[in-house]
């Protein structure tokens, strides 16, 4: 790192993560290697109609709550994690860990925490505003899904490594790589749903996490039931004109 520039303390008790000046004569204790970027890859067609492939996969995806229990195998959510775990992360400290549950009793476990949460959540957490918002989506405590989808992905947040060391941006990590296993999911002809009963610390206790593993999704995953309902309300996004403002 270059002289003055800014840091996190990492290794000074307190205050704890707050930014401090880098000593001008700090010197980073590995240096950086570079290797071509060659393994690239090429679209079989050009950018416009790539990207616009991919729009076309992913547009269709939905968020699920009505699941088969057609199982899914094990190598598919080792290449779906795969593809999340590639996700960028701040100084590749991948702050992450994926638990898959595939089994009866833990799945059991986690549907009646997460009702537990749910229930109240519904009556007595959820401001008004808030229920009024969910209205049109139909949902409530009941979370039968949790016991059918074929599996469980609970995604912890690391808020360190596991060697204690620092991490960056987890939040922002986190973010990215669920979006990316939500994207391979979708691109293997699976459903998931972004599932955040709140508070989620009945995960980690049930999985048997450790302290620095925060739970911060439970996404299940699966084929969707046949036949299988979403709501209309979750159909629609804003036009582009309204999303992508363009300068120039
Ligand atoms: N976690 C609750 C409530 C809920 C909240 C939001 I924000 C949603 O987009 C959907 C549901 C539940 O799963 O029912």
């Amino acid at each position: 790192m270059r002289a003055g520039r800014w840091g996190i303390a990492s290794h000074r008790p307190a205050p704890f993560g707050v930014p401090f000046r880098v000593a001008a004569q700090y010197k980073s204790a590995m240096e950086p290697t570079f290797v071509p970027y060659a393994d690239r890859y090429v679209p079989g067609a050009p950018p416009e109609a790539a990207a616009q492939a991919c729009y076309d996969v992913l547009r269709r995806r939905r968020s699920v709550r009505q699941f088969s229990d057609r199982p899914v195998s094990l190598a598919t959510v080792e290449w779906i994690v795969r593809a999340a775990a590639s996700a960028p992360s701040g100084a590749n400290k991948q702050p992450w860990r994926f638990v898959a549950v595939r089994d009866a009793a833990l799945k059991r476990e986690i549907r009646l925490g997460a009702e537990a949460e749910e229930r109240e959540f519904y009556t007595r957490r959820a401001s008004e505003r808030w229920l009024d918002d969910l209205a049109p989506f139909g949902t409530d405590d009941s979370k039968p899904y949790l016991e059918i989808a074929p599996w469980l992905i609970v995604v912890f947040r690391l808020v360190r490594a596991d060697d204690g060391g620092q991490v960056y941006y987890g939040e922002e990590s986190c973010g990215i790589a669920v979006g990316m296993l939500l994207a391979a999911a979708q691109y293997a002809g699976l459903a998931t749903l972004t599932h955040t009963p709140s508070p989620m610390r009945f995960l980690g206790e049930i999985l048997g996490r450790p302290a620095h593993e925060r739970p911060y999704m439970l996404i299940p995953l699966g084929y969707p039931a046949e036949p299988c309902q979403v709501p209309v309300h979750a159909l629609t996004r804003r036009p582009l004109e309204e999303t992508l403002l363009v300068r120039g």
